[in-house]
């Protein structure tokens, strides 16, 4: 048995977590902040069988937008003076980690 962790936008995860209850995986839905941008997403984790791990990740790719963000940035013209301008980001789809699960009780 694996345990997928899977971080999307918070802009897909409605129809991430659709399309895979809708498969009858079982999908529990963390509120997280990524350390970067300081915003808001969406952490999945979901149980699921070792031959099931291709299929969940491709639903989530499936739903999982690529979008680029502006941040602002800082640069110092060497005289004690610093301005601030936006730099691109590239966002998503998704970022995911699949683990090894040594037991699995359900009481
Ligand atoms: P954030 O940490 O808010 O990162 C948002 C995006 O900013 C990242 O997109 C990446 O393009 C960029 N970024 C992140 N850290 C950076 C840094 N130190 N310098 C320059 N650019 C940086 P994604 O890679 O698609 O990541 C989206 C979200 O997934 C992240 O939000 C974070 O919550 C999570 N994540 C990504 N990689 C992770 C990892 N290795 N471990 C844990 N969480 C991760």
């Amino acid at each position: 048995m694996k345990l997928i962790f899977a971080i999307v936008s918070n802009d897909d995860s409605s129809k991430v977590s659709k399309e895979l209850t809708k498969n009858r995986f079982s999908v529990t839905r963390l509120a997280t902040t990524g350390g970067f941008l300081m915003a808001g997403n969406t952490t999945f984790l979901i149980g699921t069988d070792d031959d099931k791990v291709d299929e969940v990740i491709s639903i989530i790719g499936k739903h999982s937008k690529k979008r680029t963000q502006m941040v602002p940035s800082s640069a110092s013209y060497g005289v004690g003076m610093y301005t601030s301008f936006p730099v691109e980001v590239q966002v998503g789809g998704a970022t995911i980690f699949v683990t090894n699960i040594e037991r699995f009780e359900k009481l």
